[in-house]
């Protein structure tokens, strides 16, 4: 068993979904809190331990508590270096953060500082010889409406611009229970124009059949989630013919599921049947701070709930590699990587 967790430990990983203040882990929760002793926090607010489930409610009251506690620039530099070294010591080897620009009066944190601190800590990182390749997705919070929602794609696109290709794309999250992507449609349409790649939370609830629908004319680039697209889950099979049709990868987050609830059991996972279509499906850990994860353990989950083997598990972290944002010269790079280390590890 102890042999096992090193196989995936080892397994050298690509990582699309992390939302940045959910993959606070609890050393980095214990310095914020070191720093803001009078907000009264404890670290039974910031995380769901082994075992406990919330309601997806629940979920967002814990990120409006950790965004209490990451509000200056120092702070959020901290947090995403911090993140960002953790995936590496997991043998994450290219990571797509995302996170939703934040401006806090009190601290004179604006959205374009916020980006800002993020890319520093990005280039930090790198200049320190973290062996991790990381991007940034910037990220629309669908409660805010239309007018924020275009104010943000502007942002990422000076972003993307001026950051050296760190700033690949956007994603579309936030509470699934409140808002309408119908309204978000003339920002993502408009991000995709100047050439930034979408990946949108897409069906996380029941009730975002149509809304889905929509989203998929544009076609986004991945999909977060997708847990209730498929006719089993009261989608429907026209939904899925047009994920197929397009390629689109889902992003596939078991623990943060589970424990959030959108999904009953771990074997009852919408994972297996993408999987068994052979559909492109990314493992990833959606929030590993908040729901005390790391990837390793996320693909260690898959494959002891749905039977996959050594050889198995190796090509789904391979070909999570054909899914990332960045450019094909990165993509070469990242399968030289895994060409080199396959003879180690199979
Ligand atoms: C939808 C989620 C999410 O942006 O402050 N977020 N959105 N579904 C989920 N499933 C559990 N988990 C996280 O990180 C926290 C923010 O990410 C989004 C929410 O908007 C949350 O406030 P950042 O770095």
């Amino acid at each position: 068993m102890e042999d096992d967790a090193a196989f995936y430990k080892e397994l050298p990983k690509v990582e699309l979904h992390a939302h940045l203040n959910g993959s606070v882990s609890v050393q980095t929760v214990e310095r914020l809190i070191q720093r803001k002793p009078h907000l009264n926090i404890e670290h039974s607010m910031t995380a769901i331990g082994k075992g406990q489930r919330r309601t997806l409610d629940e979920c967002f009251e814990v990120f409006k508590v950790i965004h209490k506690l990451v509000d200056t620039e120092e702070d959020i530099l901290m947090v995403a270096k911090d993140v960002i070294k953790e995936f590496a010591a997991d043998n994450v080897k290219y990571l797509e953060l995302r996170s939703t620009p934040r401006e806090e009066k009190d601290t004179r944190l604006t959205k374009k500082s916020y980006v800002e601190a993020v890319i520093k800590a990005i280039q930090q990182c790198k200049n320190e010889g973290v062996d991790i390749d990381v991007r940034f997705l910037v990220a629309i919070d669908r409660r805010n409406g239309p007018e924020v929602a275009l104010e943000t794609v502007k942002l990422a696109e000076d972003f993307m611009l001026s950051s050296g290709d760190l700033v690949v794309g956007i994603d579309l999250s936030g509470d699934p229970t409140v808002g309408h992507g119908r309204v978000l449609l003339p920002a993502l349409e408009r991000a995709r124009n100047s050439g930034l790649k979408l990946s949108l939370h897409m069906s996380e609830v029941p009730s975002q059949l149509e809304e889905s629908e929509l989203l998929l004319n544009l076609p986004p680039d991945r999909i977060g989630h997708g847990t209730f697209l498929h006719p089993e889950m009261g989608g429907s099979q026209s939904l899925v013919d047009r994920v197929v049709k397009h390629q689109i990868p889902l992003e596939i987050c078991l623990t943060s599921n589970v424990k959030g609830q959108t999904v009953p059991s771990y074997s009852q996972h919408h994972f297996r049947y993408w999987y068994q279509l052979g559909h492109p499906c990314v493992i990833c850990t959606d929030d590993k701070g908040v729901f005390c994860t790391d990837l390793s353990q996320e693909y260690q989950l898959a494959a002891s709930t749905f039977g996959l083997s050594r050889d198995a598990v190796w090509r789904l972290s391979e070909r999570a590699v054909d899914c990332v944002f960045a450019g094909e010269a990165v993509k070469q790079q990242l399968r030289q990587k895994w060409t080199e280390l396959q003879p180690g590890l199979l």
